[in-house]
């Protein structure tokens, strides 16, 4: 009885800290990690699921700036990354992938999203910290994030 009430409150616990498994970054409710290989944008998706994570969707100015820091500090040389937003479905509705809605806060570069070629429909993430339409089958790396409360690895 005793080790079934100390099993419980060890699970009620461990359940609801948010915590990040060794190199994730936690911000606010979410850990992020950038894959050390360059993939194309659904490769990049596929590697972040595979860890029961996504391509980072990026809902406010807030959460922009710190994955630009996160940015700096691990890929400084990279020119972009892969973030989780794709307009593939319907040309100029871009939506984030993972949670299906259509991008709310939005950070565009100069002149961007200007389709530029056919396959301009994925998201990337500039070291200046503003997004541009790129070409999906560019090898870049990914932005991964996943909520700090759920379990990395257990899939989602
Ligand atoms: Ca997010
Ligand atoms: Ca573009």
């Amino acid at each position: 009885m005793l080790l079934l009430l100390v099993g419980v409150s060890f699970t009620l616990l461990v359940g609801v800290l948010p915590g990040c498994p060794l190199y994730w970054t936690l911000h606010k409710d979410s850990c992020y990690t950038i894959p050390q290989i360059p993939q194309s944008w659904t490769s990049a998706m596929a590697f972040c699921m595979a860890h029961g994570a996504h391509l980072a969707e990026i809902t406010s100015s807030e959460e922009n700036h710190f994955v630009l820091q996160l940015v700096k500090q691990n890929h400084p040389s990279e020119v972009e990354l892969w973030i989780g937003g794709t307009d593939a479905v319907s040309e100029g509705h871009w939506v984030w992938t993972h949670s299906g809605t259509l991008l709310g806060y939005q950070n565009w570069d100069v002149n961007e999203p200007n389709s530029y070629s056919d396959g301009e429909q994925c998201l990337t993430f500039r070291t200046n910290g503003k997004w541009n339409d790129g070409h999906c089958n560019v090898t870049l790396h990914g932005i991964c994030e996943i909520s700090a409360l759920t379990e990395p690895g257990v899939g989602k």
